[in-house]
């Protein structure tokens, strides 16, 4: 199997033999685990396990797949969308960042002591798949590949991974054949349950209402990679109503987007349309993790689009996306407070 295609980006293999390779160079440093399946492997035909990472100073009880551990936790998920493809490759340099730069960097040093670094990198395998399978001309596939809808004449089938989550989901977002299609029933695909499954475990429950002491030393952030609408996407997604949190959620939102120019919009600000069932607002509004949707741009130019060059990522993507990330992971520790 290839490990890239188009330039170098990176195909769902490659990206399992890079995780594999990563965990079995950095045995202080990483954990992967297998947190669900992919619609194929599911079914039986083939497919993928999803994959997580977890990067840290390695301390007993550490990256556990519960809630118990004492580091403040940053999650990176990227290509839920299969054809956004900077997406997958900001999560693999994260990686490499991460683990070649302990006892080498002070501030990312200081990182894998201090937090739980976990990291989705493809998010929805299957798609990466069709995707990379015209290696010249990568497929627009943006949803899994869960055909049991019936047959789409042209276009691509499957749901839509980011209108399935189980929090406001919305039946009414599209058919089968549509790029937006929700799923026959809220968590129906086994990528949603795995992320569900995944984020419910190693975060508690921290949402207001639910105990609000924890609300309010609420620690960890979740960024989701999108491409490529240039800006930040923070809760609700679902409604124009404003989130519990919204005025901590955008001004943490603009200090992360300070790194990359990215405005920050709730509701339907920015892209003109409501998403319900989205993995942030499940996030937030199940766990009451501070959630962003990363839109990496531009919107326009050479690097535009949901196929840039390959080499868009090292001149444009990566510089602008690393220290918002590195910010981040940062915050994760008092999102709401402290704002450094
Ligand atoms: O429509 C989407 O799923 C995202 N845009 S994309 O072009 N990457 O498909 C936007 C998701 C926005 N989510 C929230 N506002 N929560
Ligand atoms: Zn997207």
């Amino acid at each position: 199997l290839e490990a890239t295609y188009y330039g170098g980006y990176h195909t769902t293999a490659g990206h399992e033999q890079h995780n594999a390779a990563v965990a079995a160079a950095h045995p202080d440093l990483v954990k992967l685990y297998d947190i669900g399946d992919s619609w194929k492997k599911a079914k039986g035909q083939g497919g993928h396990d999803i994959q997580a990472l977890c990067i840290t100073k390695l301390a007993a009880g550490d990256c556990a797949l519960h809630s118990t551990g004492k580091k403040p936790k940053f999650v990176v998920h990227a290509q839920i969308h299969a054809r956004e493809l900077a997406t997958g490759e900001i999560a693999y340099r994260w990686i490499d960042l991460l683990v070649s730069s302990y006892g080498v960097d002070p501030e990312i040093t200081a990182l894998l002591d201090t937090r739980e670094l976990w990291v989705v990198p493809i998010a929805n395998p299957d798609g990466v798949d069709v995707v990379a399978s015209n290696p010249t001309r990568p497929l627009l596939q943006r949803k899994n590949v869960d055909d049991s809808a019936g047959g789409c004449r042209a276009g691509y089938p499957g749901v839509d991974l980011n209108r399935n989550s189980s929090f406001q989901w919305d039946g009414d977002q599209g058919g089968p054949c549509d790029e937006m299609y929700p799923g026959a029933k809220a968590a129906s695909e086994p990528e949603t349950a795995a992320i569900q499954g995944f984020l419910a475990r190693i975060f508690p429950d921290t949402k207001r209402g639910v105990d609000d002491s924890a609300a309010a030393s609420t620690t960890g952030v979740f960024v989701t990679l999108h491409s490529y609408g240039d800006d930040i996407l923070a809760p609700w997604g679902y409604t124009g109503a404003a989130a519990p949190d919204r005025d901590a959620l955008v001004a943490l939102g603009n200090k992360m987007g300070g790194f990359t120019g990215y405005p920050v919009f709730t509701g339907d600000g920015g892209i003109g349309y409501f998403t319900p069932g989205s993995t942030t607002d499940w996030l937030y509004g199940t766990r009451g993790v501070p959630s962003y949707t990363f839109e990496i741009g531009p919107k326009v130019g050479w690097c535009a689009g949901f196929l840039p060059a390959y080499s868009c990522v090292s001149s444009t993507f990566w510089p602008l996306l690393k220290p918002a990330l590195v910010y981040a992971a940062q915050a994760a520790g008092t999102p709401y407070g402290q704002l450094p």
